[in-house]
């Protein structure tokens, strides 16, 4: 190849976000986890990443599910290689390695790793939704996506969270 043309084989790095939660187990300690382990995933590397957030537990599921204990949540930015639906294996791999069970929708969990946005795409498969499609309801993700990434999040966006419980850690 010339030199000074661009390589057409190489690819680059896409900024994809993701959302980490966990309400089991020491929460804290298992989000801090998670971040080290994302940046040791082939091909990836964390650019940024949030405070933790103390978050009140968000349930969708029936009434007589309890709604646990309080939530760990952060978010993070990654620069990555990795096509998405390889990158959400990862996440899944990640989250199974910290114990994750699925006994039900909602269930408290060790480790939660969502893949929010993945740079520009919208990604609509049947493992995959991007961007993901609950993010605009929830507080613990968009305080932490807006601290990280400001312009992503309206002001608009925000309020209408506003009424959820959500505290910064220290
Ligand atoms: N899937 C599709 N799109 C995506 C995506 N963008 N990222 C599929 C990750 N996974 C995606 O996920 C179920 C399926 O979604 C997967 O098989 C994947 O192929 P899951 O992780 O097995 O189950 P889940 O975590 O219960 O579902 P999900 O959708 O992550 O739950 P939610 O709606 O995100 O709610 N309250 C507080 N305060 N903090 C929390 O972190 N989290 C939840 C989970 C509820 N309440 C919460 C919190
Ligand atoms: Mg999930």
């Amino acid at each position: 190849m010339p030199a000074g043309e661009p390589r057409s084989d190489v690819a680059l790095p896409v900024r994809a976000y993701v959302a980490i939660g966990a309400n089991l187990g020491d929460a804290q300690a298992s989000v801090r986890q998670a971040m080290q382990d994302l940046d040791q995933l082939a091909q990836t590397r964390v650019a940024q990443r949030s405070s933790l957030y103390r978050t009140a537990p968000v349930v969708s599921g029936s009434a007589d599910q309890h709604s646990g204990p309080v939530y760990t949540n952060a978010v993070v930015a990654l620069d990555t290689t990795l096509p998405a639906l390889e990158l959400l294996t990862q996440l899944q791999a990640l989250e199974q390695a910290a114990g994750r069970e699925r006994p039900y929708r909602d269930a408290p969990r060790t480790l939660d790793l969502d893949l929010l946005l993945y740079g520009q795409s919208r990604i609509d498969s049947a493992r995959l939704t991007v961007p993901h499609p609950r993010m605009w309801l929830r507080a613990f993700v968009l305080v932490p996506l807006a601290e990280i990434a400001p312009a992503l999040v309206s002001p608009a966006q925000l309020d209408a969270v506003a009424g959820q419980g959500i505290e910064r850690l220290a």
